[in-house]
This record gives structure tokens, C-alpha cells and sequence, in this order.
């Protein structure tokens, strides 16, 4: 139960910022998770399938193309049709409120603008790890269905995705 939180860090489309990537796949490593980074120039596509073989328990897609009204949707929608509803979906980079917004009803966590210090971004994720270790305790022979809970202040607090029991 204790394992590490395993994450891939992607990056989709055509353009090449991928210092925020960097930043946050270094950040998350040595905080203790297993970080998996894309590279450049990934499809939605290439990431679900990258997380299903790598069996991650979430991604985070940087993105400050401007495209994350298409790419985030479409991941979801692969994620979906894969099975991958126990997977967290969060990111970050130039992404406008209102539009965040728009994502978080979708079903994406937390996204999180420049600027934000890494430690809340680490702090994000580990404590929704610590809420699934608590929803998930087993209960009279079956497996509790752990959820991802942010403790976040802003944006979306509570995604509709489920976390696999270790
Ligand atoms: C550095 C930079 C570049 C560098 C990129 C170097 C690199 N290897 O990354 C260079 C010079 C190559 C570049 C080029 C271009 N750029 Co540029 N670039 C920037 C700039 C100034 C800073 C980006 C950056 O590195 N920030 C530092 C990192 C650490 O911050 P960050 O990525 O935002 O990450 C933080 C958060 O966003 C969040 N986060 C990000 N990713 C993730 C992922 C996860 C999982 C999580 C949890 C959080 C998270 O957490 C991080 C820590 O706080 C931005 C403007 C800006 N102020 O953001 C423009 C900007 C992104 N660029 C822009 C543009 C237009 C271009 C060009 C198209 C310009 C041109 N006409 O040539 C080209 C594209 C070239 C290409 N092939 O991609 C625009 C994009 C416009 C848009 N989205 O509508 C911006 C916004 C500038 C602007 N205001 O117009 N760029």
C-alpha cells in the first residue's frame, strides 16, 4: 500500500516547451515518486498507451501551446475508452481559468498555472495519495473503490476518477 506514487509526465503536440516538464518531473522524483517523462511531441494516444504499459497511477501533461481544449479532452476520451478510469489526469502551463474551469467539470484534476511553486504541486498529489489510502481500507472481504480527493483550494477539489487498489 505504501508503494511510491508512479506518475508519467507528458508532453503533447508540435511545440517544444518542455522546461516545465522537466521542472515538475524533476521536482516529483525527488519527492519519492517513480516519474516516467514522454519526451516531446507525444499524441494522446501515445501517452494512455505509455501509461498502460508503464501502469501508472497518474499523468500530468504540461501544455502551454495553447491546444489544451483539444488535447486534454482527447486524452480523457482514450483514457476512457482503455479503461483507465482509476487515473489521475493533471497538468499545468498556460492554461486560462475559465478554460481549467471547463476542464475540471470534464473530469481533469487540478491544473496548475505558471508560476505555482513545485512544493504545492507535490503536495497536491501526496495528499490525494494519503485520502486513497484511507477511502481505500478493505472492508468485510471486498476492496474499498479509493478515489483521488484534492485538498487543493482552487479548482476542481474532487475529480470523479478512481484509483486501482495497489
Ligand atoms: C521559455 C519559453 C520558450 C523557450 C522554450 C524553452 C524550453 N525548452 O522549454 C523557447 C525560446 C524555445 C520558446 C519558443 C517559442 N515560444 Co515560448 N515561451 C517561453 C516562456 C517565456 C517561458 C516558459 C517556461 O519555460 N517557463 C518556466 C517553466 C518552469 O514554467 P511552466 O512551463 O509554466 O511550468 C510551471 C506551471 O505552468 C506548471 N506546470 C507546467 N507543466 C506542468 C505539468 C504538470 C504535470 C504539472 C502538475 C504542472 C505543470 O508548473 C510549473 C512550475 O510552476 C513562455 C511565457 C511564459 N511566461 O510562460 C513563452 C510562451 C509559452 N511561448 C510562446 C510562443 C508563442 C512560442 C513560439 C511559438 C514563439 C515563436 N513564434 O517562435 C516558440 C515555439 C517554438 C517551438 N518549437 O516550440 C507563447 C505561447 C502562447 C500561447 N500558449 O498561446 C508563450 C506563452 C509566450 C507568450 N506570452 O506569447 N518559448
Amino acid at each position: 500500500m505504501n508503494r511510491p506514487i508512479r506518475i508519467l509526465i507528458a508532453k503533447v503536440g508540435l511545440d517544444g516547451h518542455d522546461r516545465g516538464a522537466k521542472v515538475i518531473a524533476a521536482s516529483l522524483r525527488d519527492a519519492g515518486m517513480e516519474v516516467i517523462y514522454t519526451g516531446l511531441r507525444q499524441t494522446p494516444e501515445t501517452v494512455v498507451q505509455t501509461a498502460i504499459q508503464e501502469d501508472v497511477d497518474a499523468i500530468g501533461v504540461s501544455i502551454l501551446s495553447g491546444a489544451h481544449n483539444t488535447v486534454f479532452p482527447r486524452i480523457l476520451s482514450v483514457m476512457e475508452s482503455k479503461g483507465l478510469e482509476n487515473v489521475l489526469l493533471t497538468g499545468g502551463g498556460i492554461i486560462p481559468d475559465k478554460d481549467a474551469d471547463e476542464l475540471n467539470k470534464k473530469g481533469v484534476a487540478r491544473l496548475f498555472p505558471p508560476g505555482t511553486e513545485t512544493n504545492e504541486i507535490v503536495e497536491y498529489i501526496t495528499q490525494s495519495r494519503i485520502f486513497v489510502v484511507w477511502l481505500s481500507r478493505p472492508r468485510a472481504g471486498s476492496y474499498g473503490r479509493p478515489q483521488w480527493i484534492s485538498s487543493g483550494r482552487t479548482r476542481s477539489a474532487v475529480t470523479r476518477r478512481f484509483w486501482r487498489c495497489p
